[in-house]
């Protein structure tokens, strides 16, 4: 029987491994651990960036034609003290792609850094709303959970700033 405490003491290093790694490790071994709660946080920001007509040429087009995420502001109009400066902008969920696994309880935080005014909307894998139409402001805090019942992309969407500024939560199917 000496190769079944072997065997157990090899169970037990494979299970002293899968707690050093953490759940995602622990996941890929069993493929089946027990629905958990997720928490997830969130910022809402804008990331900008600058140069000048001597170093390059502003986009041929508005950026702002492109997504209503994307800011442009024009020699001229982004520093009146430097009318050579162009700047360009994105609003963002960050981080964006989220993965947990089906059946798990999502409990969602956003901070909102920048931009005064986001109407946001989450929508499951079939498109239905978790989360109906909402506005959300700067400097508050906004909280939504719910169980991510079905696998698939559940989408949190801005309007304002569409189709540019959101994020995915992928829910992975539970074997
Ligand atoms: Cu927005």
């Amino acid at each position: 029987m000496a190769w079944v405490t072997t065997m157990k003491r090899i169970g037990g290093l494979v299970a002293v491994g899968v707690l050093a790694f953490g759940a995602p490790v622990s996941e890929a071994v069993d493929g089946a651990a027990a629905p958990t709660t997720r928490a997830v946080f969130m910022s809402a920001i804008e990331a900008k960036g600058a140069t000048t007509i001597d170093r390059l040429a502003p986009p041929p087009a508005d950026p702002h034609l492109l997504s209503a995420g994307y800011g442009f502001k024009a020699p001229g109009d982004a520093d009146t003290r430097e009318p050579g400066k162009w700047e360009v902008s994105s609003y963002m969920f960050v981080p964006s792609f989220i993965t947990v696994r089906q059946g798990d309880r999502l409990e969602l935080t956003v901070f909102v850094v920048n931009g005064d005014a986001h109407a946001v909307r989450i929508t499951d894998p079939g498109g239905r709303d978790v989360a109906a139409v909402t506005v959300w402001n700067r400097g508050r805090e906004y909280k939504i959970a719910w169980v991510a019942e079905k696998p698939g992309p559940y989408e949190l969407t801005c309007l304002t700033h569409a189709p540019t500024m959101s994020a995915t939560f992928l829910v992975l199917p539970r074997p």
